[in-house]
């Protein structure tokens, strides 16, 4: 089942110079395709689009802040149950509870700053891929 995912390497990745070591791990899964790549800087709008289902939540705004404090690498992986797969890679949303070997248990130790984001379900993955690469086919 080929499906395709959004991943966003977080401005924390990004200054801690773990994008190749993130994309690293990504490419090395047999059989995904990274098939678009771009680092960006996120707007407000952009965010409250991505992140909306989290609105009135207490991380939501210091979330946002964080989102916006340097660019972030904005990718889309393509491959057999890359969804699911993605998540595996990432590691559950605390970076501390994370088992090591995976990105966040590797590198995190703190929620919000947890490197990375890949979409939960398939709807989610086409609801983002439309906002941040809105001319896929
Ligand atoms: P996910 O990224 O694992 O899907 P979500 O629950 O969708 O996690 O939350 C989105 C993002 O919001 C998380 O990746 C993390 O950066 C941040 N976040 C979630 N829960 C908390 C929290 O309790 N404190 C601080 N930040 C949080
Ligand atoms: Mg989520």
């Amino acid at each position: 089942m080929s499906q395709r995912s959004l991943v966003l390497l977080k401005p924390d990745a990004v200054r801690r110079g773990l994008i190749g070591e993130i994309i690293g791990r990504i490419e090395r899964k047999a059989g995904w395709t990274i098939t678009a790549l771009e680092m960006r800087e996120l707007d407000q709008e952009t965010l409250e689009q991505h992140y909306g289902e989290h609105k009135g939540k207490p991380f939501y705004e210091p979330l946002m802040g964080f989102m916006q404090s340097g660019p972030v690498v904005a990718l889309v992986v393509e491959g057999e149950r890359v969804i699911e797969g993605l998540r595996t890679l990432a590691g559950p949303t605390d970076p501390i509870a994370a088992a090591p070997g995976s990105i966040r248990g590797d590198f995190g130790t703190i929620v919000r700053e947890n490197l990375i984001h890949a979409s939960d379900s398939e709807e989610s993955a086409v609801r983002e891929l439309k906002i941040f690469f809105p001319g896929l086919s």
